[in-house]
């Protein structure tokens, strides 16, 4: 069911246990969400626990309390009231999604989050981040948002629209971001954080510049990260932007190693629909940046990509 944002701030008011949680390979509006989630509950007077099921990028360990964050062992429980999924639709929490059969709060800003499961789902497809969202429900809650809360809210707005670059980022986004500043947050601080690389990750850039590869026309640009550069990666966060600036390009790409039978791509544009394309191969998204998970070798999977974007193209 939707629920107004009134109803769900009631969902979190009416929960005493409240596990938190967000999507595999979090980005800044993924922790910077559940971060900020357990501090207001935990201002609440709620008891609250965040786990995630994967490691977080180390430009984020910055974030206040990210030591919180608990990742699930194999078969582990929680005993919670409430399960409240941030930032994705409810099938991509990993091993989190078996901790508890609690009902489901589902907050998010993906417009394809068809919620298929009918959980209570708050859905704002046009806020820049779940960050976004995260205030006002701060303020519905009658939460005092902190400088704590303030510098995660701050950090999730602003890695989801590219420091205020991408189409999602409206003139709300600036009055939240305004308000975050007034609040006690350093935007110079952050930024320097977020985008501090190490060594290793600039090597990554290099290398998978090396493999970009255009396709019809130029039209589009794709960068794989096979198995061996992906062994070097901490992250992959921003490389694909690295190609979408090239004047020709209409939709870039990365193609993502993980394992012999999974492969991760991510699809940025500069105006087409890629959460379609990102759709029809399982996955979901934004209108400008999207992804997908191919379960298969790298090969196929670009393959798969490929052909999936040609028919796009011939569309
Ligand atoms: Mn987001």
């Amino acid at each position: 069911m939707n629920l107004t944002m009134k109803e769900t701030a009631a969902k979190l008011k009416a929960a005493e246990k409240i596990l938190v949680t967000a999507h595999i390979h979090p980005d800044g509006d993924a922790i910077g969400s559940t971060l900020s989630m357990w501090l207001a509950l935990r201002q609440l007077g709620k008891s609250a626990q965040i786990y995630l099921d994967d490691v977080i990028p180390t430009n984020l360990l910055f974030l206040p309390h990210v030591d919180a964050i608990k990742r699930p062992t194999a078969d582990e429980k929680f005993d919670a009231d409430l399960l409240v999924v941030l930032d994705t639709s409810t099938d991509r929490i990993g091993k989190v999604a078996a901790m508890t059969d609690a009902p489901i709060l589902n907050i998010d800003h993906h417009v394809t989050n068809s919620n298929k499961d009918d959980n209570d789902l708050y859905l704002e497809h046009d806020a820049a981040a779940t960050c976004e969202i995260m205030l006002a429900l701060c303020h519905e809650l009658g939460v005092e948002v902190t400088k704590e809360i303030a510098t995660c809210i701050y950090t999730g707005i602003v890695t989801d629209t590219g420091f205020f670059n991408y189409s999602c980022t409206t003139s709300k986004t600036f009055h939240a971001a305004a308000e975050l500043v007034d609040l006690g947050v350093e935007p110079n601080y952050i930024s320097e954080q977020i985008e501090k690389r190490t060594l290793a990750d600039v090597k990554v850039m290099s290398a998978a510049l090396q493999t970009m590869q255009l396709y019809f026309d130029g039209k589009v640009a794709g960068m794989f990260i096979d198995a061996e550069i992906e062994k070097m990666a901490d992250t992959t966060e921003g490389l694909v932007d690295l190609i979408r600036v090239i004047n020709t390009v209409e939709i870039a790409f990365i193609l993502r190693y993980q394992d012999e039978k999974t492969c991760r791509a991510s699809l940025r544009s500069k105006g087409m629909d890629v959460s379609k394309i990102a759709k029809s191969l399982g996955g979901g998204g934004h209108i400008r940046a999207a992804g997908c998970t191919l379960h298969t070798n790298f090969d196929d999977a670009k393959n798969i990509l490929l052909k999936t974007l040609g028919e796009y193209f011939k569309a």
